[in-house]
């Protein structure tokens, strides 16, 4: 199995943290954003839509990593990052669209790239505007957390899950775009736990071979 990727991808990161936990080994093709290597034609023949990841397997192309993780999760059933129940798996899912759905799409390079150089927005500004979704969106999530009586230490439940891979990178990104993390409690408490992980810590952008 190949993987196309780059390091600080958060949608790349999210599919590496799933395949390490289900100890799957796979190759690592970088894909520089940074060298915008995903606009180049060889890679659009690859995936039309010029995003990473893109999971290749046995001659076939998987794109969109909602779609790779459920792959992932029905083609190597262990160890289990949905829950059986179905209310819990509902949960999940939840979490993963809150993120993967309404934060990290809005901050994607292509996003940001438009407001500076069409809209002509400030660096300042491109800022503030990561700040505010990713604020949005963590002030509901932090919300969502603590009314959730049946968790424990992770997203849902008492073992890492698909949301937990989706909450991890959007908590780096919020990082680098120095959301101060203080306002959220839980979500700080949960990347902990995660990052205690071994297979969590392996997947971290900065331990990653394209990593600068
Ligand atoms: N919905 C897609 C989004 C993938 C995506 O946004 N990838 C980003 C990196 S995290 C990317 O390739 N961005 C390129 C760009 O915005 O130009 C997925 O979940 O796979």
């Amino acid at each position: 199995m190949k993987m196309y990727g780059f390091f600080r991808s958060g949608t790349s990161h999210r599919t590496r943290i799933v395949m390490n936990l289900k100890k799957i080994n796979f190759e690592f093709v970088p894909i520089s954003l940074v060298k915008n290597q995903h606009q180049q034609l060889d890679f659009k023949k690859i995936n039309p839509q010029s995003f990473v990841p893109v999971v290749e397997v046995n001659d076939r192309i998987l794109t969109q990593s909602p779609a790779i993780i459920e792959w992932l999760e029905d083609t190597y059933p262990e160890p289990r990052l949905l829950p059986q129940e179905a209310i819990q798996a509902a949960k999940v899912r939840a979490i993963a669209a809150l993120v993967g759905c309404d934060i990290h799409p809005i901050n994607n390079k292509r996003i940001l790239d438009y407001l500076r150089n069409v809209l002509k927005l400030s660096d300042d500004q491109v800022l503030q505007w990561c700040q505010h979704w990713i604020e949005e969106g963590f002030t509901a999530l932090e919300q969502l957390l603590q009314q959730d009586t049946e968790r424990g230490a992770f997203c849902v439940g008492h073992q890492p899950s698909i949301a937990d891979a989706y909450v991890i990178p959007q908590v780096d990104s919020a990082k680098r775009f120095n959301v101060n993390l203080s306002q959220y409690p839980i979500i700080q408490s949960i990347y902990d736990a995660c990052m205690a992980l071994p297979e969590f810590q392996a997947a971290a952008p900065n331990n990653q071979p394209d990593a600068a």
